[in-house]
């Protein structure tokens, strides 16, 4: 069988992409579109909202319904769409700044609403598009454009809280690993309630170049280090978790979702 390829939903011309060499954004959305046609999902059906951000410019490419939103709101604008017409399916592209600092609320809150909703969180780190100044996520010690003698802070985990406000779907994935995570979108898709699909992706241009990953090559290296499936990631003792986080279904459970209580 043909595998998908997803063109049907990029516009015409969309290659090259815009973003820098080795970036990530590329490989998660040539998942998200695969995703789609293996769904059999109708443009006019699909609504993707996005917030600002080097991954919040992914509708640009996008032949679907879009909306680009304000930074950090991409949620709230989601889900009045999705309250007003259940029926569309809407998908949420949101950097981590974007999504889990700024927008850490309505985050926090649309998990707990379990609205019908997929979160494609792209974590690369850092705030990439303003210059890679630190984020909610930046892990503990950690250099960026702010945080010049390390990040004195400790990271969120957004597959923690989504978990824990009650979100009905919550999965990681990588940037290096596309074929894994086109399934993850896909079954986010699927589940009703609120999903989140938190991708590690690499940002050579800023997070790389400060922690000692200055090609992209190095960060993708990095993020397969990183990467334990979840069963693997289970039985290690705690000083071996240590610098990896365990990626595939976090969660997957079937609390009523918004729209089946209103
Ligand atoms: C209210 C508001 N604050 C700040 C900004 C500036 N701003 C635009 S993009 C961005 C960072 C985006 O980082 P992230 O969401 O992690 O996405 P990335 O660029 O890394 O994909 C910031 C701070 C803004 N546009 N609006
Ligand atoms: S700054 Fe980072 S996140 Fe933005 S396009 Fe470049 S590599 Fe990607």
């Amino acid at each position: 069988m043909a595998h998908a390829t997803g063109i049907k939903y990029l516009k015409e011309k969309s290659l090259p992409l815009m973003w820098c060499p080795g970036c990530g954004n590329g490989i998660v959305l040539g998942a998200l579109v695969r995703a789609f046609e293996e769904l059999g999902l109708k443009k006019h059906e699909t609504v993707v909202v996005t917030g600002i951000g080097c991954w919040g410019k992914a509708d640009d490419y996008l032949l679907t319904n879009a909306l680009h939103t304000t930074h950090g709101r991409a949620l709230a604008f989601a889900t009045g769409i999705k309250a007003y017409q259940p029926g569309l399916n809407v998908v949420v592209l949101m950097g981590d700044g974007d999504g889990v600092t700024i927008g850490g609320n309505h985050f926090l809150h649309a998990a707990r609403r379990n609205i019908d909703l997929t979160a494609v969180v792209v974590n690369n780190y850092n705030y990439g598009m303003t210059g890679g100044q630190v984020s909610g996520t930046t892990p503990a010690e950690h250099y960026t454009t702010t945080t010049v003698y390390g990040n004195p802070e400790r990271e969120l985990d957004p597959c923690a809280v989504a978990a824990a406000a009650g979100a009905n779907y919550v999965a990681r994935g990588t940037a290096y690993h596309g074929w894994e995570l086109k399934e993850m979108i896909k079954e986010a898709i699927t589940k009703k309630g609120f999903s989140l699909v938190e991708v590690a992706s690499p940002c050579p241009t800023h997070y790389g170049r400060y922690n000692e990953m200055k090609t992209a090559l190095a960060m993708l290296r990095w993020l397969k280090e990183k990467a334990v499936p979840l069963k693997t990631y289970e039985q290690l003792e705690e000083p071996e978790k240590e610098g990896c986080f365990p990626v595939g279904r976090l969660v997957s459970r079937d609390a009523p979702d918004f729209n089946a209580r209103y």
